[in-house]
């Protein structure tokens, strides 16, 4: 029998990856040596942890809990600082897409971080985090009305290539919504999504909470939300303009789940709190699996199934 040839590279609205799979923002991803790992390893691109303007130390410890189906963390932002990512990555010779994650505490250090962004040749995209579940701040992801007038000043600037990282949404309206304001603007993608917000996990037998911070309660992660991902995926590839690329996010664990995230409308896909739970193999594996997957299924590139999951009849 002669098989094949399996493709699961990429394109980002230009931006080409070997490998549609990626790590997530905040998955090992924040200091030099995770970065390293990263860069070296067989996934198609790189993103970091989101950055501030000066380097923070983040919440107390624990902040990051997992069990079987899912993850919950109030992390709270610990980063190097945004000159410590692009001092890192001036030094660092890499053929493999670099996409800068920022994440201010106010509109004014998001603007200072973008237009520090745009001043560096080593990063191929900005990927904006409108969506950390875990400051005291608002998530800006579900401000509607602050983000029109956002990202219109966002545009006098901007050059880099920029995507933004989106909360989950659980009404249509919110997608179609966020998808008219967004249609507007030169986005080269959306990430969807990012954690649940306002989680709980409780230890019965201690009867505790199981992270410290905010009185327990997290972002959740990992498979057990994966059908709000695929949702949000579904969603908004039909109402985003069709040259917005999707970058799925929630819940992968195995080939067949990066499948299920291609067919809703992704283009790539990331992985968070499988990567935490295996390391940096997690790639080589994901990698093997989905394209024996596809392989199985007859298909030899993304392209041929992407975006179209039929209704049940
Ligand atoms: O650092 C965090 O607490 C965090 C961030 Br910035 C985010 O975007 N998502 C998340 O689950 N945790």
């Amino acid at each position: 029998m002669i098989m094949k040839k399996i493709d699961i590279s990429a394109r980002i609205n230009g931006i080409q990856l070997s490998s549609c799979i990626m790590n997530a923002s905040g998955a090992l991803c924040t200091t030099g040596q995770e970065l390293s790992d990263l860069l070296d390893s067989s996934s198609g691109a790189i993103v970091t942890k989101s950055c501030t303007r000066q380097p923070r130390k983040g919440n107390i410890k624990p902040r990051y809990f997992e069990w079987n189906v899912g993850s919950i963390n109030s992390m709270g932002l610990p980063n190097l600082g945004i000159d410590f990512y692009l001092n890192f990555l001036e030094e660092k010779k890499t053929k493999k897409p670099v996409f800068l994650s920022i994440s201010g505490l106010s509109i004014e250090e998001i603007f200072f971080l973008l237009k520090k962004a745009n001043f560096s040749s080593k990063i191929t995209a900005i990927e904006l985090n409108l969506s950390c579940p875990n400051l005291q701040e608002e998530i800006l992801g579900y401000d509607l009305y602050k983000i029109y007038d956002f990202l219109e000043n966002v545009f006098k600037f901007n050059e880099k290539p920029l995507g933004i990282k989106l909360p989950p949404y659980f009404k249509e309206e919110y997608i179609k919504n966020m998808s008219l304001i967004l249609n507007q603007f030169p986005i080269v993608f959306v990430t969807c999504i990012n954690s649940l917000p306002n989680g709980i996990f409780v230890d019965p037998r201690n009867e505790t909470s199981v992270i410290q911070p905010r009185n327990g309660f997290g972002g959740i992660g990992g498979s057990i939300i994966k059908p709000f991902a695929l949702a949000n995926i579904r969603k908004f590839y039909t109402y985003l303009r069709k040259d917005i690329s999707i970058i799925g996010c929630g819940g992968i664990s195995y080939g067949k789940d990066i499948f299920e995230h291609i067919l809703c409308g992704a283009s790539a896909v990331q992985i968070g709190t499988q990567l935490m739970k295996e390391g940096i193999s997690v790639f080589e594996r994901l990698k093997k699996e989905f394209t024996l997957f596809l392989q199985k299924k007859n298909y030899s590139s993304i392209n041929s199934f992407k975006g179209k999951l039929k209704n049940l009849q």
